[in-house]
């Protein structure tokens, strides 16, 4: 049981320590949202994964503050919720806009773990005390570039290596790579650059030996998946186009994917993200936790739901060091020979560095019921 007396919206800017390019374009810094909910001297933090432009999936950080301000808050401002889940009820009858919805969701969690002193993954049913993570990787000017990016991780022990390629550019970093690094867990991701006219040049990909091929085809298509999955010996891992657990059992049962990349924003919400997680389970396909590159506040959210069982292949959850000279929280987010500790204080188990947020904030804004 919480209640939530006041919440408290942010947008802070901080600048990325590398140049990320996929086949969207090039990100040098992240705004990032973040909302935090308060009742009874707790407080819940949530932080929003969507981008000023809907490059990845159709939200944008203006529609999603916008509709915090003037639609979701509202709905539950001045409310006692029993768990998470009624506060999901509170916001059932409104469409899409999953990520929005799941800033509210993800704080809500945070609040409830925090009323009962619980880290939000025991209470999500997992008990894993450290989760294996891996890196992605955007695209580099050429093939040795990427073998020398490749290896400073390798070297740092990330346990999966994901290269971010486009058409034009994937065949060659692959080849590259693997042919200096034989033995290590490979795969790539075409955030949806490509048509089932490409299969021909996807089915080249074959011959290296990669763990799965992320997202090729169209953000929202499935269909077109599961011709391609026919059509080539490497399994699909399925991103943008998961959107809820019915799109993952309708995915799944069309045969459009083998493993699914679980993204607790862009599915709604820690909630909806273990039914993905148990659907999956259901048709014996592994999950891995995807990366927005969020901060320290998204991350620890992340880390929580790794925890789970069927959280089977390295995630994409890799030190927050990687991203920021400085992160937004207080604790440090560092793997260590690829497995991230999890927190184990209650909630996130992270906390907001107010002094330094100040610093790099935007908007700051309260509202009471
Ligand atoms: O497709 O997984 C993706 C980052 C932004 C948008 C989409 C994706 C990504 C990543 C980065 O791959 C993962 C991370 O390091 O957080
Ligand atoms: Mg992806």
């Amino acid at each position: 049981m919480f209640k939530i007396e006041a919440a408290e919206l942010i947008v802070a800017r901080l600048p990325l320590k590398f140049r990320f390019e996929t086949s969207f374009g090039v990100q040098t810094e992240k705004v990032i949202p973040l909302l935090v909910l308060r009742g009874e001297g707790l407080e819940g933090v949530a932080e929003g994964t969507m981008e000023r432009a809907p490059m990845y999936r159709e939200e944008t950080i203006s529609g999603a503050l916008d509709l915090l301000r003037q639609v979701f808050l509202p709905r539950i401002l001045g409310r006692t919720f029993a768990n998470p889940e009624e506060v999901n009820a509170a916001l059932g009858d409104f469409r899409g806009n999953r990520m929005a919805r799941a800033m509210v969701e993800m704080a809500a969690w945070d609040l409830h773990a925090r009323t009962l002193g619980q880290p939000i993954g025991t209470l999500l049913g997992g008990f894993k005390r450290d989760i294996e993570v891996g890196v992605s990787l955007g695209i580099q000017p050429d093939e040795q570039a990427t073998v020398d990016i490749v290896r400073r991780h390798v070297e740092q022990g990330y346990r999966r290596i994901k290269l971010k390629i486009k058409p034009g550019w994937d065949v060659q970093p692959v080849r590259a790579t693997r042919e200096a690094f034989p033995d290590i867990r490979l795969t790539v991701d075409a955030n949806s650059a490509y048509t089932l006219a490409d299969s021909g040049r996807l089915r080249r990909l074959d011959d290296y030996d990669l763990t799965y091929i992320e997202q090729p085809l169209a953000w929202d298509d499935l269909v077109d998946h599961a011709e391609l999955a026919r059509r080539i010996q490497t399994p699909l891992c399925l991103d943008e186009s998961v959107a809820s657990a019915q799109d993952a059992r309708k995915a799944l049962a069309l045969g459009a994917g083998g493993v699914v990349n679980l993204k607790v924003a862009r599915v709604g919400g820690l909630s909806e993200a273990r039914r993905v997680h148990d659907v999956a389970q259901s048709f014996g396909v592994p999950v891995w936790c995807g990366g927005m590159l969020e901060s320290g506040i998204g991350r620890a959210h992340n880390i929580q739901l790794s925890t789970l069982p069927n959280f089977k292949l390295p995630g994409d959850t890799s030190s927050a060091s990687r991203y920021w000279d400085k992160d937004l929280i207080q604790e440090p987010l560092e793997a260590v020979d690829g497995l991230m500790p999890v927190p184990q204080g209650a909630g996130t188990g992270v906390t907001l560095d107010r002094e330094f947020l100040a610093t790099v904030s935007e908007v700051r804004e309260e509202y009471r019921a």
